[in-house]
């Protein structure tokens, strides 16, 4: 009987100066006990810290783990769309999302992915039934509180943790949603990718996750990143609005 093939899945990971982290978080990830073709694909803004340096050591060892260094522009929104249009040269099965600080535990991957097979984008929730967000400043919480309903609010979407950049895709969802036509350069890329395949109809669902704060490294959200996202998800609503509403009618 021939062999069955596994399941290809890659794990994508944004990461600036996130040195202290990395190594261990690839290590955890390719240590999961998983029946998938599992690889890592890091896609580094030329940390200053020399995260990327650290990450293509491990590339000599061990063959599944890929990175991807931009010397130019930084945003965590342009280095997500590079890192979907690597990962789909490859196509995977699955492309699996995942912030670089511990905040997004491996542990949770296998629950992705176990959804991955009926849903089009399973989404690691800390806000449906058994999620948790833990460890988080009472600010830090105000401020998430703020943001996810007020783009909930402008989006009219039926997602409860709408900020979650911890999340699996079927290849199709991103082949399909035209990663060239996105206008994102800072994290609310994570909010417009949601946007459009919700307005494409591609099947979401939420799945609980227990998110913890960092433990190493600093956060790259500051007050003037949050405001520029929230700006930003105004524009791409006008934007897509009017283009899907036109094509629905
Ligand atoms: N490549 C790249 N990754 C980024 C950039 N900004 C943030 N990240 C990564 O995106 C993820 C989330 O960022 P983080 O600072 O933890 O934001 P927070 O979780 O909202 O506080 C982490 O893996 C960061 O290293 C950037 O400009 N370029
Ligand atoms: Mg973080």
């Amino acid at each position: 009987m021939e062999k069955e093939k596994k399941k290809k899945v890659m794990v994508l990971i944004p990461t600036y100066n996130e040195k202290d982290n990395i190594q261990e978080l690839i290590n955890e990830i390719l240590d999961l006990p998983l029946n998938f073709d599992l690889s890592v694909l890091i896609v580094d803004d030329n940390s200053p810290d020399g995260t990327g340096e650290i990450a293509k050591a491990m590339t000599e060892r061990d063959k599944r783990i890929q990175v991807v260094i931009r010397m130019k522009r930084r945003g965590r929104g342009a280095a997500g769309i590079d890192g979907f249009k690597t990962a789909l040269k490859l196509k995977p099965d699955f492309v699996i999302e995942m912030d670089g600080d511990f905040s997004h535990q491996p542990r949770f991957i296998p629950l992705l992915l176990k959804h991955g097979e009926t849903n089009d984008i399973v989404l690691g929730s800390r806000f449906v039934k058994g999620g948790k967000d833990l460890n988080r400043s009472i600010l830090r919480k105000f401020v998430s509180f703020f943001a996810i309903n007020f783009v909930r609010y402008q989006l009219h979407i039926p997602i409860k943790d709408i900020t979650s950049g911890f999340r699996c895709f079927k290849r199709n969802v991103l082949e399909k949603v035209d990663l060239d036509d996105l206008i994102s350069v800072g994290p609310s890329i994570v909010q417009e990718i949601l946007y459009k395949a919700f307005l494409m109809n591609f099947k979401i669902k939420e799945v609980p996750i227990t998110f913890i704060d960092r433990k190493k490294g600093k956060t790259k959200l500051g007050l003037l990143t949050i405001i520029e996202t929230l700006i930003m998800i105004l524009k791409f609503k006008k934007i897509y609005s009017v283009s899907y509403l036109k094509n629905r009618v």
